[in-house]
């Protein structure tokens, strides 16, 4: 499986696996489901300074669109390239010529 093919497969895999919906007919994450995946899933220590709980935690709000406090999945994924985004600059910052 190419690298790529991976992160789609597992986004797609984490947000079925954490957007319990019970009564609703589309899956969606509140605030402590994403937060439970993001305890789980992500090794925060390996962002330190880079990616923090209070980061995830403005992005949610930015994120959520609709304004229902809930990522739908389409907001899941928007906020999971914003956290690369982030990542990427953060991890360039300083690199400039
Ligand atoms: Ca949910
Ligand atoms: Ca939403």
């Amino acid at each position: 499986m190419g690298r790529l093919d991976e992160i789609i497969v597992k986004l797609s895999e984490l947000f079925e696996a954490y957007a319990n919906d019970e009564a609703a007919k589309k899956k969606s994450l509140d605030k402590d489901e994403l937060q439970a995946m993001l305890k789980n899933e992500v090794d925060i220590e390996k962002f330190d300074g880079i990616i923090t709980m209070e980061t995830i935690e403005e992005i949610f709000d930015k994120m959520d669109k609709n304004g229902d406090d809930e990522l739908q999945l389409n907001e899941f994924c928007r906020t999971m390239c914003k956290l690369a985004v982030i990542y990427y600059r953060k991890k360039n910052k300083g690199a400039k010529k």
